[in-house]
């Protein structure tokens, strides 16, 4: 019976979508057919026929709404964002609470993959209701913006953006200065914690009425495999690269400890996080200088050649596009290179946090970025890119596996073709005159630990502080305890100054007001690796995997594009199974590219007292 009236509520609602001028019987006919609804393969196709072109036509709307939110942020654009997002997340619950009409019903294992995507795939699902979700939307849309607008004021006419910070972090030795803007940027989000509260008990409500736990279970329930099983993986991978984390850590805070003495970096504990080149200390590779091996003066930086050759910002994104050519990628369409935002508009406030978009799932494809000519940027550059190939490669499938095989994938496929930027490859299009010598090696591994290995532990623990507090195990009057519990313990990094609950550190982090899962870039980082070496092994190099560049293969890219057009469409293990021939995700790939740096880090260790 209550299975009966709800498919007639779903008739009459697709009724009112349709438009309602149909004769008196054709309603009779149909509220018959309702009360004899079978659900079986057939109802199942049509009904996700249905759900996949509702939700593609809204989808495309709310996609124009937030790229005008986040490229041009007032409170008109907010609107309209809020608004476009409210009715594309209640749809999309709608359909998502209509699944498990054939839950026991044997479908097609598109048709069930499907299905499970539909009820899972939601990011922030809000509560069936009207208010529910338009406040959802809204303290979505706020968060973003308080985030993008976010500026440190020293005074009534001294602020700072977080750009202009950044650099600072990345290039000063000013412990004093770097400490006023590490806790400057923090005074952006204390405002965040309530909302972020009120979210996070919306969105479990939400996660809820669609049949799982709470939130934390939803966001872990898309990796094909159960959520607690996916725990584990993670953890199990960690395993495999604490060793090595470790070891940098250990040397990391020996080398900061001479230059900045006692005082300030204590020879034993953690590493004070405003010194390791970063905002968040998620990537260290800035403070490359203080670090490095002494014997290896890598003899070249990527900031320093784009100034040498006078790269502007449009020409690093064309040597980017030119990388994914050489692969044998189809050119990006002009369109990308009129719409995109490149650099930060001088007269308006913008999300500068890098991104990549698909407007139309044709051929409108953008990246938005706050562009700096240095190092970091370029290759954000290659990993934005990565995410726009990937888009076009899956456009032929259908809406529900118009995605990565994990979001991990998603994420990855830049930063494999950022691990060919080598050497050799700059010298061959003209970057770079010399290639350095095999002295130079460690110089440039180090460099590249000290960006990969390092992101590992923060790349783990994001979303490990959401979990807990989507379960509970978090509650809203320890949310910044709860953070930095599991920034010491994984990281080994410890606040310069006293935080307490009057902050809201979590918040200082693009992707928790911006509503972005994390667990995808530990993932990301991991899988690169597998995915590089089964290219370079494609392309026959023979040599240490950090010396192998594929630009310029052909069979290379056709096997990234390959994996790529296969969308969503098949349990990730099959993608990955056909790009790298191994079916799981797997961190050993990682530790042999390292294998020569952790070598020499635990030699120059031998002496030292690690851990914190
Ligand atoms: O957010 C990003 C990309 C956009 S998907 C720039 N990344 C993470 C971050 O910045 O925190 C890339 C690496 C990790
Ligand atoms: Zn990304």
């Amino acid at each position: 019976m209550r299975q009966r009236r709800k498919v007639f509520l779903f008739l009459m609602f697709t009724c009112l979508l349709v438009g309602c001028d149909k004769k008196a019987e054709q309603a009779d006919l149909k509220a018959t057919e309702a009360s004899t609804a079978v659900y079986d393969q057939a109802s199942a196709d049509a009904f996700l026929a249905e759900a996949e072109a509702d939700l593609a036509q809204l989808g495309q709307f709310s996609a124009h709404a937030a790229w005008l939110a986040a490229t041009y942020i007032n409170m008109d654009s907010q609107f309209v964002e809020s608004r476009a997002n409210k009715e594309f997340t209640l749809k999309a619950v709608q359909y998502a609470m209509q699944v498990k009409n054939w839950d026991g019903v044997e479908l097609s294992e598109d048709a069930r993959r499907k299905m499970d995507a539909l009820r899972a795939g939601i990011t922030f699902p809000s509560p069936n209701d009207e208010a529910l979700a338009a406040e959802l939307s809204d303290i979505g849309s706020k968060m973003q913006a308080m985030y993008g607008e976010g500026k440190y004021c020293r005074n009534d006419d001294e602020c700072f953006t977080l750009m202009e910070m950044s650099d600072t972090l990345a290039t000063s030795s000013d412990p004093e200065l770097m400490k006023e803007f590490w806790e400057g940027w923090r005074k952006i989000s204390p405002p965040m914690r309530e909302l972020y509260e009120r979210q996070a008990a919306i969105a479990n409500a939400g996660a809820q009425d669609l049949g799982f736990e709470n939130l934390s279970v939803m966001w872990r329930s898309n990796y094909d495999m159960s959520p607690d099983e996916f725990v584990v993986d993670m953890e199990k991978q960690w395993q495999k690269i604490k060793p090595l984390y470790e070891a940098l850590h250990c040397h990391v805070r020996a080398k900061l400890n001479e230059v900045y003495g006692d005082e300030v970096v204590p020879p034993a504990g953690k590493i004070p996080a405003h010194l390791l080149g970063n905002m968040w200390a998620q990537t260290w590779e800035n403070i490359y200088p203080k670090v490095k091996p002494d014997n290896s003066e890598k003899s070249y930086n990527i900031t320093d050649l784009i100034a040498q050759k006078g790269l502007t910002e449009m020409d690093m994104v064309r040597t980017g596009e030119a990388f994914f050519s050489s692969l044998g990628f189809d050119p990006l369409p002009e369109t990308f290179y009129e719409r995109s935002q490149f650099t930060k508009p001088r007269d308006r406030e913008v999300v500068c946090h890098a991104s990549a978009w698909d407007l139309d799932d044709k051929d409108d494809l953008r990246i938005k970025m706050c562009i700096q000519r240095n190092e970091e940027d370029f290759y954000t550059i290659h990993h934005e890119l990565g995410h726009n190939y990937y888009q076009r490669a899956y456009k032929h499938q259908p809406m529900l596996f118009r995605g990565s095989a994990n979001d991990g994938f998603h994420e990855a496929s830049g930063d494999t073709i950022s691990l060919s930027i080598t050497p050799r490859y700059l010298k061959e299009i003209g970057l770079l005159e010399e290639e350095p010598p095999a002295s130079e090696d460690l110089g440039y591994l180090m460099k590249q630990a000290l960006e990969k290995i390092a992101f590992i532990p923060w790349g783990m623990l994001v979303d490990k502080w959401r979990w807990q507090v989507f379960n509970g195990e978090i509650k809203p009057e320890d949310y910044n305890k709860g953070w930095w519990a599991l920034r010491e313990q994984y990281q080994g990094v410890a606040a310069p100054v006293a935080r307490s609950e009057d902050d809201f550190d979590p918040g200082a982090k693009y992707h928790i007001p911006g509503n972005t899962p994390y667990a995808r870039y530990f993932l990301a980082f991991i899988q690169q690796f597998q995915f590089h070496r089964a290219l370079c092994e494609t392309v026959g190099f023979e040599g240490p995997l950090h010396r192998c560049t594929i630009y310029g293969n052909k069979d290379a890219g056709a096997k990234l594009k390959a994996m790529m057009e296969m969308g969503a469409s098949r349990p990730w293990q099959e993608a990955m199974q056909a790009l790298t021939g191994q079916p799981d995700l797997d961190a050993s790939a990682m530790v042999d590219y390292f294998a020569p740096v952790k070598e020499w880090l635990d030699e120059q260790n031998a002496e030292r007292s690690c851990g914190w």
